[in-house]
């Protein structure tokens, strides 16, 4: 079975959102066309609590994407977005979310960031996501959303180190670049791991 992951498709990740990734809204017509291509589609959802430890404005006299260590990892600090119950968290109005079997909250816990759909960035905590598809009895995942960088990057990996197969579907991703080049280095880093980039 081979199913559709798509990555934080939330409007704080759009244009005019908190955290806009640049041409995010181009995925989604994208992705509304794939879905059917797939008898199994599942999504993953930025989520976190107003006091999360990844916001600039929780660490007073610190600034959006400096860095500083959050509990024994060394954590970007991003601007306050996709905060539980908010518009900005929820997903794109034009993403056609009628097929989507289950959604997985992730970046819930205060204390620990979560890039990754699978574990959260120390694999300290397991959203359930693994163990979910393999009952439905997945092998393979193509991968799409937001952002190429972070959230995508780090599914990738734990998709492949949970011994899924995986696809990248590369025109329905977008990056953020805080520095130039971190998308193109991210692919090839999920290339390298044994994913295929279509
Ligand atoms: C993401 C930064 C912070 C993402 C989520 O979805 O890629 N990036 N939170
Ligand atoms: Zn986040």
């Amino acid at each position: 079975m081979h199913a559709l992951l798509l990555i934080d498709i939330q409007n704080d990740f759009l244009p005019g959102g908190a955290l806009a990734v640049p041409g995010g809204d181009g995925i989604i017509p994208i992705v509304n066309e794939l879905m059917s291509g797939f008898d199994i589609i599942v999504a993953t959802q930025d989520w976190h609590p107003p006091d999360h430890g990844s916001f600039a404005a929780n660490h007073p006299g610190k600034a959006v994407f400096e860095s500083v260590d959050l509990h024994g990892l060394p954590q970007t600090l991003w601007p306050v977005h996709c905060v539980q119950n908010t518009g900005g968290a929820l997903f794109a109005p034009t993403l056609d979310t009628r097929r989507i079997a289950r959604v997985f909250p992730k970046g819930t816990d205060p204390q620990i960031d979560s890039y990754s759909g699978f574990f959260d960035n120390g694999h300290r905590g397991d959203t359930g996501l693994g163990e979910w598809l393999k009952g439905k009895g997945v092998t393979e995942l193509t991968l799409c959303g937001l952002a190429t960088d972070y959230c995508v990057k780090f599914t990738a990996l734990d998709a492949l180190s949970c011994g899924f197969k995986v696809n990248l579907h590369l025109a329905a991703c977008r990056g953020v670049d805080l520095q130039a080049g971190d998308c193109v280095k991210a692919v090839a880093e999920i290339r390298e791991h044994g994913a295929m980039i279509r």
